[in-house]
């Protein structure tokens, strides 16, 4: 077999999506993900003139030949543009394969390793109050395992809490928005909220928390410490982790668990987070860490630390990247969770696709490949939309993380 042609499509139903299509002469194609939040135009350029040239003739089966190509011949290793698209071409590559081979993409990392895949999901509110309401509804979806986030009373707004109280969507059109931040009244809330959560809902529901890097690593220890009662599943992104040593002292301090690594790109991004046993879960996800091949690898190296997987699964992750996400959830051994944040309807008509929730849990479905496919005609009705992830500033108006 061999790869004929390849191209990037753009589509934004609600928000912005890249999307990989690779063709092969048996007339076979796979679908991989290359949507980088806020800078989707830069992977598709990246793909588009630097990438697909070099696909065109190649055998699609080559996966860790083509990936090691990309990833050691062009010189520039690593970030986020360049493994995004490396991330496109390996997933669309796994899709080929498991559809000419008749199998779901499961049964080539390695077949099931469980019957279904563990979500969590996002349930927030503008207060405490609103936040335990939001809990109610999510358990009610059958949800097992839920991440609590609130507004902190004197700011405006705040990251993963949704304006209107509706749905929340990471990226907003436009240029960025601004929204506020100080630390000592969310160190001052979060137990508390926490304290209640756990009031209303009993010890059996897991819950999780984002810190989204925005604290000092003995700020987060402070924070682990105090959370200790209410026995999170983690604590997410408590300090940047471009200091990976950051989170010697915080482990030092707290055995609250600890989430990282959506922002990571690869495995020597969280090398030492990992062979420390400085984390609990990496968060790298399929599209941003390089695609099932270095995941696959990084899941491996994380295994023998006792770190498992909790990858990252927001919105701006296209159905393609949920759907890999999936096989891969099912059929590695040192799974441990997989964010969810349902797409709207409008990115499902464009992505239909095989995977299923139910009762807390997700399945891949039996489709061979990954299960998934783009309805170019419903895409080319939503064009691209300039949108960016909002920027935070201290009331003093210093820049933060996000
Ligand atoms: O692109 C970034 C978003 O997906 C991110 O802000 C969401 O922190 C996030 C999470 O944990 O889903
Ligand atoms: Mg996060």
């Amino acid at each position: 077999m061999k790869i004929t042609n390849a191209y990037v499509n753009i589509t934004s139903p609600g928000r912005n999506f890249v999307t990989l299509k690779v063709e092969t002469d048996e007339g076979i194609y796979g679908l991989g993900d290359g949507t980088l939040n806020g800078r989707e135009m830069a992977v598709a350029s990246y793909l588009t003139e630097h990438v697909i040239p070099c696909l065109i003739g190649r055998d699609p089966f080559q996966t860790e030949d083509i990936w090691q190509y990309l990833y050691r011949g062009v010189y520039w290793r690593r970030g986020p543009v360049t493994m995004s698209a490396i991330a496109a071409v390996d997933v669309a590559l796994w899709d080929i394969k498991g559809k000419a081979l008749n199998t779901p993409v499961y049964n080539l990392l390695g077949g099931k390793s469980r019957d279904g895949v563990l979500v969590y999901c996002h349930a927030f509110g503008k207060d405490t109050e609103a936040a335990l309401d939001d809990v109610a509804a999510h358990q009610e979806l059958g949800y097992k395992a839920i991440r609590v986030q609130s507004g902190v009373a004197g700011l405006k707004s705040t990251y993963g809490v949704s304006k209107g109280g509706g749905r929340y969507e990471p990226a907003e059109r436009g240029l960025p928005s601004e929204y506020e931040w100080a630390t000592e009244p969310y160190l001052r809330s979060t137990p508390k909220l926490f304290e209640k959560v756990r009031e209303r809902f009993g010890e059996d529901l897991h819950l999780l928390h984002d810190c989204h890097h925005r604290l000092t690593p003995i700020e987060a220890a402070r924070l682990g410490k105090e959370l200790e009662p209410y026995h999170l599943f983690w604590m997410e992104d408590p300090t940047p982790a471009e200091l990976q040593e950051g989170f010697k002292l915080i482990r030092e301090h707290t055995v609250t668990p600890i989430a990282v690594g959506e922002v990571l790109n690869s495995i020597w991004d969280s090398h030492d987070l990992i062979r420390n046993q400085w984390i609990d879960y990496i968060r790298t996800t399929i599209v941003h860490g390089g695609g099932l091949t270095a995941m696959k690898k990084l899941a491996d190296f994380a295994e023998l630390y006792h770190v498992r997987t909790g990858c990252h699964g927001a919105t701006d992750l296209s159905p393609v990247t949920m759907a890999a996400a999936l096989h891969f959830g099912l059929a590695i051994h040192n799974f441990g969770i997989q964010e969810h944040m349902p797409h709207t309807e409008e990115t499902d008509a464009v992505f239909p696709h095989a995977y299923t929730y139910a009762d807390g849990y997700m399945h891949p479905g039996e489709k061979p490949g990954l299960g998934v496919d783009l309805d170019e005609t419903l895409a080319g009705k939503y064009p691209y939309h300039r949108a960016y992830l909002p920027v935070n500033r201290k009331l003093d108006g210093t820049l933060t993380d996000w």
